[in-house]
Formats: structure tokens, C-alpha cells, sequence
């Protein structure tokens, strides 16, 4: 045996990045715990961290490629695999044009070095527009509000927790998920410290959250309802007379425009719908207003419902207007080292809707189509169908609206490719699967979350161990695949050489920002707080801020229509939202024996009074079903949930035949997107409406 050593890398699981500190001898590890020196994370870290053991070590995980046989699963080589899907795929695009073959990409691939620099050459060579990708489950409003505001997608204003006085969060539980478009580890730490400096945090959330017990005050609101408390929170801000735009005030256009329309939505008119009476949103925006410093903060509750594009715009303007934002405090701009606007010319704002989906005619937009009318484009036949399709790192069987259904879909494809790890409810369904490497194999820097972080910080982890000759990287895989696509050479550079060339070119280069700086500062590097920068960061040609945006004034009339007549189908009388869990990630970590054990957690919570309406008691199990599904459930009774609201945790529903994940499969739980509908979803951005599912129980 030789001596045990210690690696220091960031956690690629979520979007913390919390630093780690990894014990380890040969090839085991011996303990992973939190980086006390890591700057931005000090030591903090989740229990989730200690997985990324269990991945590497599991069993079920596959390390070389295999082929579906009419009678199971056979071992095949890298370059028989290589070759078969080249052939396969080029020879469908011949046949039916280049948009027959599809391509989802999942949300591992952001938190993946080589991925996230790679996939790019990768898309490209496929030659599609048929892009699908998590993100239109989950963050897409917020990249339409900042292309239309702020002039690119990915110039996302993220809330300055560690500055704050007041934060306002709207659907989100940062306590549980830590954090998301807002990359804050220890989010708790830092929550108590704005309670510790004498601020104040306001939680609006249809359940009361961990997140919500912290906070000072937490507010029930009806689902889907935050767009119509947002108006309401604007129109007070303008009644009081108590619009301050601070050094923005020369920058922003559309002001007048917003005060006309925010005169339609007064606290009274909305507060029925909203489930919060006039006075409560008056005094929210009266302390909003009258704090030093505010921020508000909208995340997936906000976005993945029917009314996602509208929450993120008006947030934005809450902020803008209320005098909170490129300003400590407020929601700020990070100055990322690894810049992905650094090519980003003014004026080159992402076109939206250039293209439209074939059947239901949703728009394209960042290079993708929402992932909601996946299932139907591939079922519709007719010019431009898909036929074949390649997964990269993602499970849209069990994290896609109407999962269920796009089960069918992927069953009835002529060939199917997954990139991924595990044998799962959507990769059972590829001609092949070629695995990656996974976390500790890797070398790693968050180009993503960097972008997204409430500090100024950078960090590179080396690998820590060595994959074995017979793996491939993804990016490797990748990179081979666009190679045989286009009949050209391999991409010769590594993910280290484009970071390192991104560094040096990058904002903070002229200090002598480098691959080697990092190597040589394993712990990371703070940068320092963020930074007023909008003058430098902003993307609209004339550098101006958009307040109002014509694409939202024409999204108006279907929120009117929510106010003036409620629509309610008598059938399905309770709206359903998902949940996250402390010990999971989305739909892949259940394979974790740590992570799972202990009480079953995929349980549906229900207000007391509606238990007793229904008839139905604690640990009962009961049939939930929505307009697209059925699944049964055992029943917790909590008042930490509003009355006609249900909650059940999204990433469950394991227990499938055909796939190869022992310990998850022995895990109870069924899949919420086997009721969500993927008819369901924003129309003006196409993101799914995964909450807010109207839903019916009954006895089981
Ligand atoms: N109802 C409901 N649905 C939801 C949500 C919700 O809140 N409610 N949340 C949504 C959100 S925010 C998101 S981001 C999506 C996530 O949606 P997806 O990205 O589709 O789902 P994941 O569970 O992240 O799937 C990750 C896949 O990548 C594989 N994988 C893990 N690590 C690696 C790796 O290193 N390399 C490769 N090649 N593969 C790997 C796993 O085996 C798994 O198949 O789900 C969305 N779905
Ligand atoms: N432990 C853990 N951490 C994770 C993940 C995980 O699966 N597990 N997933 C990661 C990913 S991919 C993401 S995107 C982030 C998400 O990070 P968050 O957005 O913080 O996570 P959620 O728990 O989905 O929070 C959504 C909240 O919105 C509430 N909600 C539902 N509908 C509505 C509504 O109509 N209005 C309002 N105001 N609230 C509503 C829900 O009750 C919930 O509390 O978490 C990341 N971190
Ligand atoms: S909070 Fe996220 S980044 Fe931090 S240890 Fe947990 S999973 Fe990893
Ligand atoms: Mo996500």
C-alpha cells in the first residue's frame, strides 16, 4: 500500500461548487469531506458530496460501450460502436434530411469541463435544429428575460446574498437544492448572515420550505400566480412614488410603458388569485422598497409553470426599479473568468422564434426547441419527423413532462444513442450506449455556475484518478463522434488547452490568469464580491436596459385572462408541484446506496383539511392522477403545504423493468412526469409547466 494523500477539487454535482477535500490511497478514496480553505466554500459542503465515491466505485455503471440484442445487452468496442452509429445516423439524414436525427442534451452536461466546452463542435457537426435540452425544463425564462433586457441569454443577473438587506425568493428552496442561477455555498450560512446583519428574508412558495422556515416571513401563494404578484408588487412601487433607478436612470427605456400597463394589476385586483390579501403585498413592496439594499430572486417555481417568461421579466424590472440592481446588494452581474460573452458582440441579440416546432409551433431559441414537444415530433409522421435521436447525459423518460409518453415515443424510433453512465429509463431505449467518465475521473472547472456565482472566484481540479486505458472521457466520445459525422479529423485539443487560452484572454488575464495559476492554487482563487459592471457587461446594441420588451406586452392578454375568469377543471381540483430532496440529484443518484437509505421519501404531501375531505390518512396510498397519468402514492398529512396543493419529489419512479440500476430499482417512488403534461408549458418561451399540474386523488 502506498501513503495516503490528499486532492482538492470543487463538487460537480450541483451548481455550488463547494471546494472538497478528498483522502485517498492508491486508487481508494478514504474520505471525502469540505475544503476549509477553499475560499468561496470554507468548508462547507452537502451530503451529497460523499457520492461521488459511490459513482465512481458502483458496480451498475458502465465503463465500455454495449449493444441491445433482440435478447439483451452485448459488449462491443469503441470503434465497432463508433462506426455503427456514424453509418446509422447518416445513413437516416440521407434518407429523411438532417433534422430526422435529434439531439437532448441533460444537466450533467454543465457541470462537465470537456462537455461544456465541446459539445458546441459536437452539436454542430449533427447538422440538426432538432436541439432539445434540459434547460427548457428548468431555466429557460431567465435566458429569454436577459436576451431581451439586457441583449444575451447568458448575462444573467444573480441576487448579491452576502450584501443584502432584504431578499424576497419566489420559488425556490435554496435551503435543499443550494441554490440555482444564484452558485452560493452554504446558502444557510448565508441566509442567517442576513438575518445576523439585521435584514430580512420573504419566502413566497406554495409550501413552507426548509427555506421558508429560515426566512422571516413566508407567504402561501396559488401556483403559477407569482406573475400577477410581481405586477402588483411593480404597481406599488409606482403608486408610492417610489421608483428609484439610481445610476440607471439614463440607461433605461420603457419605463413609462410599464407604469401604464402595472396601473391594471392594484394588490386588490390580483390578491384573490394570488392567495395573499392587498395589504400583505403592499407592505412586502413597502419593506422592499424602504431597505437599504433589496434583492428578488425567482427560480424554478417561477419558471417552469405556464407563466415562466413573464416571472423572470418582472423581476428583473422589481429590481431595476425598487433601485436594486449592478449595485451591492441588489441582483448584480458576475465577472466570470471563463467569459462566455467574451466574443459576445453588442447588438447581436439571439433571435427568438425563428424557427417554430412542426406541430405545436413553439419557438426556437439559444440554439434549442423546448423539450415538452419532444414526444410529439417524433410520433407526428410527415415531413421533418424525427426518427433517430442521441442523448447526452440526460433522462428525459423520467424528468421530461409527460415522461411516460415520450417512452412510447423513443420505443417507436429507428435508432436511438445514448451518452450516459447507466443503464436507465431513457437509455434502455438507445441501439447503444456509450459511457463516460464521471466525477473524480475528470479534471474539472465550472464554466457555467461561475457565470451564475454571487462571488468572483475561479478554481481548477485536476483529475484524481487516472480513467483506465479502455474508457473514454466524454469529450472524448464527443469529439469522436463529430469527427466520424463530418468525415474529418479528430479535434486535437483538450479541455485544459481551450481553459487555459480562455483565461488568458479572459477580464482578469492582464493579473496573469491561467491554467497554471490554478494548478498552482488548489484551493481556488477569490476574486473578490461582485462588482457593479453593467456599462462593460451589457449586450444591447445602444447599451441600454429594455424594461419592456414588446414580446411580454403581447404575452398580457393571457395572463388578463387567468384574472377575469379563472379557468378550473372541476375534475382534477388540486394543483400538484414537485419537490427536491436533501440526498438526491434529479433522477441519477438514487443508485447510491448512502444517499437512499432510510425512510422512503417519494411521499405526497396533503393539507390536513383536504386528508380529511378525501377521506384518506396518514401512510395510505393513494391514486393521483392528471389529464395525461395514474401513479400511486403513500400520503404524508403536513399544513406545511396549502390547501389544494399536493407535492410529490420530481427525479423518482426507478422501479422499472429493463434497466441496470440495482439500488435504485429497489427504491419505491414513482415518476411526477407521468402526470405532468406536456401540453402543459409557457407559451412564450416554451419552458414545460411542471407545476401547477391540476391532478385528482383518490383512495388506492
Ligand atoms: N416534474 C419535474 N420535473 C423536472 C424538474 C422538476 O423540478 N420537476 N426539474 C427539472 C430540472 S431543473 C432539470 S435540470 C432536469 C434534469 O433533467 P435531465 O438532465 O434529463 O435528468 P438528470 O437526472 O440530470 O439525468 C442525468 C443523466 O446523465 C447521466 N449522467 C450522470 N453523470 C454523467 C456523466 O458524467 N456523463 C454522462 N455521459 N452521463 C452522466 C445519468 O445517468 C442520467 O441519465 O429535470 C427537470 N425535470
Ligand atoms: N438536493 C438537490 N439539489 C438540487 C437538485 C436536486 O435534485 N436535489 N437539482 C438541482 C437543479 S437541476 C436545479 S435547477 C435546482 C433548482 O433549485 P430551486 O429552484 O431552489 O429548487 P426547487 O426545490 O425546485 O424549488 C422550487 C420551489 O418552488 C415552489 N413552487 C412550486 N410551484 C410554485 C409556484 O407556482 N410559485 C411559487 N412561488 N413557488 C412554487 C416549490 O414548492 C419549491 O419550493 O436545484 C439543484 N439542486
Ligand atoms: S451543495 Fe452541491 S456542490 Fe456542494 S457538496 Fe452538495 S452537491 Fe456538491
Ligand atoms: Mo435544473
Amino acid at each position: 500500500m502506498s501513503e495516503i494523500k490528499t486532492h482538492y477539487r470543487n463538487c460537480n454535482i450541483c451548481e455550488a461548487m463547494c471546494g472538497l477535500e478528498i483522502k485517498y490511497q492508491d486508487k481508494e478514496i478514504l474520505s471525502i469531506k469540505g475544503d476549509q480553505n477553499d475560499p468561496f466554500s470554507k468548508g462547507y459542503n452537502c451530503p451529497k458530496a460523499t457520492a461521488l465515491q459511490d459513482f465512481y466505485t458502483d458496480k451498475d455503471r458502465l465503463k465500455t460501450p454495449i449493444r441491445r440484442t433482440a435478447t439483451g445487452w452485448e459488449d462491443i468496442s469503441w470503434d465497432e460502436a463508433f462506426t455503427e452509429i456514424a453509418e446509422k445516423f447518416k445513413g437516416i439524414q440521407n434518407e429523411f434530411g438532417r433534422n430526422a436525427l435529434a439531439v437532448y442534451l441533460g444537466n450533467p452536461n454543465a457541470h462537465n469541463l470537456g462537455n461544456a466546452i465541446f459539445l458546441k463542435p459536437f452539436m454542430k457537426s449533427l447538422g440538426t435544429i432538432n436541439r432539445f435540452s434540459s434547460a427548457s425544463t428548468d431555466q429557460m425564462p431567465h435566458h429569454v428575460a436577459s436576451n431581451f433586457m439586457f441583449g444575451a441569454g447568458m448575462l444573467i443577473p444573480v441576487p448579491d446574498i452576502d450584501r443584502t438587506d432584504f431578499m424576497l425568493i419566489i420559488g425556490g428552496n435554496p435551503v435543499v437544492s443550494n441554490g440555482s442561477m444564484m452558485t452560493a455555498p452554504n446558502v444557510i450560512g448565508r441566509m442567517k448572515a442576513i438575518q445576523k446583519r439585521g435584514g430580512k428574508i420573504v419566502v413566497i412558495d406554495p409550501r413552507r420550505t426548509r427555506t421558508a422556515k429560515i426566512a422571516d416571513q413566508h407567504l402561501f401563494i396559488r401556483p403559477e400566480k407569482d406573475a400577477l404578484l410581481l405586477f402588483a408588487m411593480i404597481h406599488c412601487v409606482f403608486a408610492s412614488h417610489s421608483v428609484n433607478l439610481r445610476h440607471l436612470e439614463n440607461m433605461v427605456d420603457g419605463l413609462e410603458g410599464l407604469e401604464r400597463i402595472a396601473k391594471d394589476y392594484s394588490p386588490e385586483s390580483v390578491a384573490e388569485h394570488v392567495g395573499i390579501e392587498a395589504i400583505a403585498i403592499r407592505t412586502l413592496t413597502a419593506d422592499m422598497v424602504a431597505a437599504d439594499s433589496a434583492v428578488c430572486y425567482s427560480r424554478m417555481g417561477a419558471s417552469t409553470q405556464t407563466f415562466g417568461g413573464l416571472c423572470q421579466w418582472l423581476t428583473n424590472v422589481l429590481n431595476i426599479i425598487t433601485g436594486n440592481f449592478d449595485r451591492a446588494g441588489g441582483a448584480m452581474f458576475p465577472q466570470p473568468a471563463f467569459d462566455l460573452l467574451r466574443n459576445h458582440k453588442r447588438g447581436h441579440k439571439t433571435s427568438f422564434g425563428q424557427h417554430k416546432t412542426r406541430v405545436r409551433k413553439l419557438p426556437f431559441f439559444n440554439g434549442e426547441f423546448p423539450v415538452a414537444t419532444l414526444a410529439e415530433e417524433i410520433q407526428t409522421p410527415g415531413e421533418g419527423q424525427i426518427r433517430s435521436l442521441i442523448t447526452v447525459a440526460g433522462n428525459p423518460v423520467l424528468s421530461s413532462p409527460s415522461g411516460h409518453k415520450l417512452a412510447e415515443a423513443f420505443e417507436g424510433l429507428d435508432y436511438m444513442v445514448s451518452v450516459d453512465i447507466y443503464l436507465n429509463e431513457t437509455t434502455k431505449y438507445a441501439n447503444i450506449i456509450l459511457p463516460g467518465t464521471t466525477g473524480v475521473e475528470n479534471s474539472h472547472f465550472d464554466i457555467f455556475f461561475n457565470s451564475f456565482s454571487v462571488r468572483n472566484t475561479v478554481k481548477y481540479s485536476a483529475a484524481l484518478f487516472e480513467k483506465e486505458d479502455y474508457q473514454r472521457c466524454d469529450y472524448q466520445i464527443l469529439n469522436e463522434l463529430a469527427a466520424r459525422m463530418t468525415d474529418s479529423k479528430v479535434n486535437p485539443y483538450t479541455p485544459e488547452m481551450i481553459l487555459d487560452m480562455e483565461l488568458k484572454s479572459g477580464p482578469y488575464g492582464e493579473e496573469g490568469m491561467s491554467l497554471q495559476k490554478l494548478i498552482d492554487n488548489p484551493h481556488g482563487i477569490d476574486i473578490g464580491p461582485l462588482m457593479p459592471c453593467i456599462e462593460e457587461r451589457i449586450k444591447t446594441a445602444e447599451g441600454r436596459v429594455d424594461l419592456f420588451p414588446q414580446l411580454y406586452v403581447d404575452d398580457l392578454p393571457r395572463l388578463n385572462a387567468v384574472k377575469s375568469h379563472p379557468a378550473r377543471d372541476e375534475n382534477y381540483p388540486f394543483d400538484l408541484i414537485g419537490r427536491r430532496l436533501v440526498k438526491s440529484h434529479n433522477t441519477w443518484t438514487q443508485n447510491s446506496e448512502r444517499l437512499v437509505k432510510g425512510k422512503n421519501p417519494c411521499t405526497l404531501e396533503v393539507h390536513p383539511e383536504d386528508a380529511q375531505v378525501l377521506g384518506i390518512s396518514k401512510g395510505q396510498l393513494v391514486k393521483i392522477s392528471s389529464i395525461v397519468g395514474e401513479v400511486e402514492i403513500e400520503v404524508v398529512i403536513t399544513d406545511d403545504i396549502q390547501k389544494g396543493v399536493v407535492s410529490m419529489p420530481q427525479g423518482w419512479g426507478h422501479n422499472q423493468k429493463g434497466t441496470k440500476m440495482s439500488v435504485a430499482a429497489k427504491q419505491p417512488g414513482v415518476s411526477i412526469n407521468d402526470l405532468t403534461d406536456a401540453n402543459r408549458v409557457d407559451t412564450l418561451t416554451g419552458n414545460a409547466a411542471l407545476n401547477g399540474t391540476p391532478v385528482a386523488i383518490r383512495v388506492a
